[in-house]
C-alpha cells in the first residue's frame, strides 16, 4: 500500500562514493507512494567519466526504482547536469521509467507544479562552467570532511546531524546570493507558464517556501543532507529530512575514504 502519493527525489549522484545509497534504501523502503519523480543528477556521469564507484547499496537503489515502475507504480525521469546525457533519449520509456525533460504535476489538491531540475536556472554553470568546478571541489572537500566528522561525532555520542557542507553554505549564501537567484528564476520560469510552483534540485539545498504567491521547492540530495519531497493523500508537501532521522539510529563502522573524481571535471571544463 503506498503512504504517500508521490515522492521526489533529485541530486543521487549514482556512480560516486559520496551518494548515501544506503539511506536512500532506508528512506524508499519506508516510502512506496503512487508516483515517484527523479529530478536530475540521480547518475553522475561527469564523476563516472574519471573515477566508478557503484555499490551494492547503489545497484539495490537501480533495481528498486525499476521494480516500482514494473508494479504499477508511475516512475519519471527528468535528466539533470550531471546526467544529461540521458537528455537525449527524452520522450522514451525504458523499463516502464518514463524519461522527459520536464514535467507538470498536479497534487491532488488540484495546484500544478513544474519539476524541473533546475541548472537552467542556474547562471554559473551556464556561462562560467570553471566557477562551477572549483564550487564543485571546494563543495566535495567539505563533504568529505563533513564524513569524517559526523563519524566522529557518533562515535563521542553527540546527537543529531551537523552539516559542514550545510554551514560552510549558509555562511556563503550572503555573499555569493547564488541561491537567492536561483529560487527567483526557477520561481519567475513557473509563474510564466501559469503555474502554481515548482519542484526541481540541483543546488542541494532542500527547502519548500512561499515566493512571491507561489511554492517555490527543492528537493535537496543524498550526497550530504539526504533530502526528499513527499506529496501526501491531501496534496500537502513536506520536506523530508532523512539525514537528520537516519543519523541517530545509524552508529555504524567508520566511513571509507571518498575518491574525488575533480579530474573528470576539469577536463571537461577544458574541452567545453
Ligand atoms: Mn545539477
Amino acid at each position: 500500500m503506498p503512504k504517500v502519493r508521490s515522492v521526489f527525489l533529485s541530486d543521487i549522484h549514482l556512480g560516486t562514493r559520496a551518494c548515501q545509497a544506503e539511506r536512500l534504501l532506508e528512506f524508499l523502503r519506508e516510502h512506496p507512494a503512487e508516483q515517484t519523480y527523479l529530478i536530475g543528477d540521480i547518475i553522475d556521469f561527469w564523476a563516472m567519466s574519471r573515477s566508478i564507484c557503484w555499490s551494492q547499496a547503489q545497484n539495490t537503489v537501480v533495481q528498486k526504482l525499476l521494480r516500482r515502475a514494473r508494479h504499477g507504480e508511475r516512475v519519471v525521469f527528468i535528466p539533470g547536469n550531471h546526467d544529461e546525457a540521458l537528455r537525449d533519449y527524452c520522450g522514451i520509456v525504458f523499463g516502464d521509467v518514463e524519461v522527459v525533460d520536464e514535467f507538470v504535476h498536479e497534487t491532488a489538491d488540484g495546484r500544478r507544479f513544474l519539476l524541473i531540475h533546475g541548472d537552467q536556472f542556474d547562471q554559473v554553470t551556464r556561462h562560467h562552467r570553471w566557477v562551477a568546478v572549483l564550487g564543485d571541489k571546494a563543495y566535495d572537500l567539505l563533504v568529505r570532511i563533513n564524513h569524517w566528522l559526523s563519524w566522529g561525532r557518533r562515535k563521542l555520542g553527540i546527537s543529531g546531524y551537523w552539516s559542514l557542507a550545510g554551514y560552510a553554505k549558509r555562511k556563503v549564501k550572503t555573499a555569493l546570493n547564488f541561491i537567492f537567484d536561483f529560487e527567483e528564476s526557477a520561481t519567475h520560469h513557473a509563474r510564466e507558464r501559469g503555474l502554481d510552483g515548482v519542484i526541481c534540485g540541483h543546488i542541494h539545498w532542500a527547502t519548500i517556501r512561499d515566493i512571491g504567491g507561489l511554492t517555490y521547492v527543492n528537493c535537496g540530495d543524498w550526497v550530504d543532507s539526504c533530502t526528499a519531497i513527499v506529496e501526501h493523500f491531501d496534496g500537502r508537501l513536506e520536506l523530508v529530512n532523512w539525514g537528520e532521522r537516519a543519523s541517530q539510529r545509524l552508529l555504524a563502522a567508520p566511513p571509507a575514504p571518498i575518491e574525488v573524481p575533480l579530474a573528470a571535471r576539469l577536463e571537461e571544463t577544458m574541452e567545453a
